[in-house]
């Protein structure tokens, strides 16, 4: 059989470092699925819903750097792709759709399932190309991995059943993927940067993902400069572990002394972040300057006195050469102080967790991060989980934290922790759930992992509610409305879909099925843990209009004949336990 331009894709994408690709198959991309089990290199991953697929291909595509492949078919699979794809793009995922398009005659004839790829992926995809002819396939294809892996994003690839099963034209299926040059500002730039610092009293340092692999040179900028180092929730998990001057996060999962660290210091450095909250970030009296790799990122935010184009590594590294070293730590001394005591306030469910029912989530989450390996992946939901991630899971040299942190969709951790761990198998991936998000996409592809034997830990933050919206709306002064729902019990669910099921109701029990649970092999595992639906979390910083909120919300809910809620909110966090 001569080669088809099906077979030429697969070809591409194998050589390029693709190992899977996720989704699901049927009408315009049977031609294309065949190819790729003829192909043989790259693992088809049977999903039950191709948005499950995407999450996974996220999180493996984040956390290797490879690109990854997903696919769905013309019109419905295709639109299935679209939230994991703008996932994706924010998380700066470099993730390849294969979309199922229309045969090439149907085009623009209001055809079943007929979509245009262009208009729909506009707002996700960083270059969508239709292969209408198959002497395009070597430059679209070509063009697709390199943009994704270079740029850091998803790209499209629309493709009508009929030219899959066309000819190839004769040309190699080599591809070259260039590893990313080092690029810093000029020297001119960096003596000014030097001069804004060692004018500078005090300075601080905000990080985001951009110091992915920067971690050390910014931590021994910091030492030499008495800065205290606080970071987004993507920055983390690099600058957060053993670093003498870390402070904690700022913004509404903020803890620790970041926020005043910020606002107090004469200079900050922002160094591989576009944070979203400007309200969390100073205003003029604080000098600015950003260093990014995107140099669409400066000034975005914030207006800054000096923005810097270069990858973090490359310019910290040259900066070092340049700075003087500060000798005044009192500034830094304050900070860490502030960020001990909010620590140990932190701590309060932590401590008392034990003995509270329903179980604290942030005993739950804490207990989490003292029992799992030094190497395990953590991947959060968007909801309060993501606060429990923030605030009780510490990371470490080998581990991760990861989530939907930019885009914030729902549902994202189960299929992120199933991608991480067939990336990476045998090392510990949990998912920390909602059981809004759960229920939203998790649960039907339970089945997937079930069938897969794939260890994943799936933790239910089982509040039988929306509970993070349950806080904005309070936060927003408006009485919660549309956030309750029932909840099965998802061990036992689980375990008639063919998984392990542990149900945790006692506080006691919050260790033994954690440590079960965590120690499990061969399998999926679900821990559906009954958690205090009324537990608040106040960021460090609590802006006026949100406590004006939260009283507002509060008094309406007592006129509203909600008072028992309104009690228990209270009773349950202002220790009165
Ligand atoms: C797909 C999607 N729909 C809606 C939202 C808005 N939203 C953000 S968090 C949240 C609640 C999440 O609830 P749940 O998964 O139960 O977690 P909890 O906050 O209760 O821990 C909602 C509805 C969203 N971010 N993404």
């Amino acid at each position: 059989m001569s080669r088809k331009v099906a077979d030429m894709l697969w070809e591409m994408l194998a050589n390029a470092g693709v190992k899977r690709c996720y989704g699901i198959v049927g009408d315009a991309l049977n031609p294309v699925i065949d190819a790729l089990r003829r192909n043989g290199k790259i693992e088809f991953i049977h999903v039950r819903h191709e948005e499950y697929g995407v999450f996974a291909a996220v999180a493996e595509a984040y956390l290797t750097g490879n690109p990854v492949a997903v696919c769905g078919t013309a019109g419905p699979g295709v639109v299935h792709l679209f939230n994991g794809l703008m996932d994706a793009r924010k998380e700066g995922a470099p993730v390849i759709a294969i979309a199922g398009d229309v045969e090439t005659k149907l085009i623009d004839t209001g055809a079943l399932e007929e979509l245009n790829p262009y208009k729909f992926f506009e707002a996700a995809s960083l270059y969508t190309g239709r292969l209408v002819n198959p002497e395009q396939a070597r430059a679209i294809i070509n063009t697709a991995i390199l943009t994704a892996v270079t740029e850091k994003g998803p790209t499209v690839i629309s493709i009508p059943g009929d030219i899959a099963l066309a000819d190839a034209a004769d040309e190699s299926s080599e591809i070259r993927v260039p590893t990313a040059p080092i690029f810093r500002p000029s020297d001119a730039d960096l003596n000014q940067l030097a001069t804004m610092i060692d004018a500078a009293k005090t300075v601080a340092i905000f990080g985001g993902d951009g110091c992915r692999d920067a971690r050390d040179e910014v931590i021994e900028l910091a030492d030499r400069l008495k800065a205290p180092v606080g970071y987004t929730f993507r920055g983390k998990q690099w600058l957060e572990h053993d670093n003498p001057n870390a402070v904690g996060m700022t913004g509404l999962l903020g803890y620790g002394g970041a926020y005043g660290a910020i606002h107090d210091a004469d200079l900050l450095l922002l160094l591989g972040t576009d944070f979203p909250f400007s309200e969390f970030l100073p205003g003029d009296s604080v000098k600015k300057v950003q260093i990014d790799k995107n140099p669409k990122h400066i000034g975005r935010r914030t207006p800054v006195d000096l923005g810097l184009v270069g990858d973090i590594k490359a310019t910290v590294t040259a900066l070092l050469k340049s700075v003087s070293d500060k000798t005044d730590g009192r500034f830094l001394d304050k900070r860490i102080a502030d960020t001990k005591s909010f620590h140990e306030l932190l701590q309060h469910y932590v401590v008392k967790g034990p003995g509270i029912k329903p179980v604290r989530p942030e005993f739950l989450a804490a207990t989490l991060s003292e029992l799992a390996a030094d190497d395990a992946m953590f991947f959060a939901d968007t909801g309060t989980a993501c606060i429990w991630l923030a605030r009780h899971v510490f990371g470490g040299r080998n581990r991760r934290l990861f989530g939907s942190f930019s885009w914030a969709s729902m549902a994202n951790a189960a299929p992120n922790a199933f991608g991480a761990q067939l990336a990476y198998p045998g090392r510990q991936t949990i998912a920390l759930c909602g059981d809004g998000g759960f229920t939203m996409l998790a649960l039907g592809d339970l089945l997937t992992q079930v069938e897969r034997k794939t260890p994943v830990i799936q933790i239910i933050l089982n509040n039988g509610s929306l509970d993070f919206v349950n806080i904005e709306m309070q936060e927003a002064g408006i009485i919660p409305f549309g956030v309750e729902f029932k909840n099965p019990n998802f061990a036992r669910v689980a375990e008639a879909m063919g998984a392990t099921g542990i149900r945790i109701e006692e506080p006691g029990d919050v260790r033994e099925g954690l440590a079960t649970a965590l120690a499990h092999k061969g399998g999926p595992v679900v821990v559906d843990v009954v958690v205090d639906p009324f537990a608040l979390s106040l960021p460090s910083h609590v802006p006026f209009h949100t406590a004006t909120g939260f009283t507002l919300s509060l008094a309406k809910q007592v006129l509203s004949g909600k008072m028992d809620t309104v009690i228990k909110t209270i009773e349950r966090n202002v220790g009165l336990i």
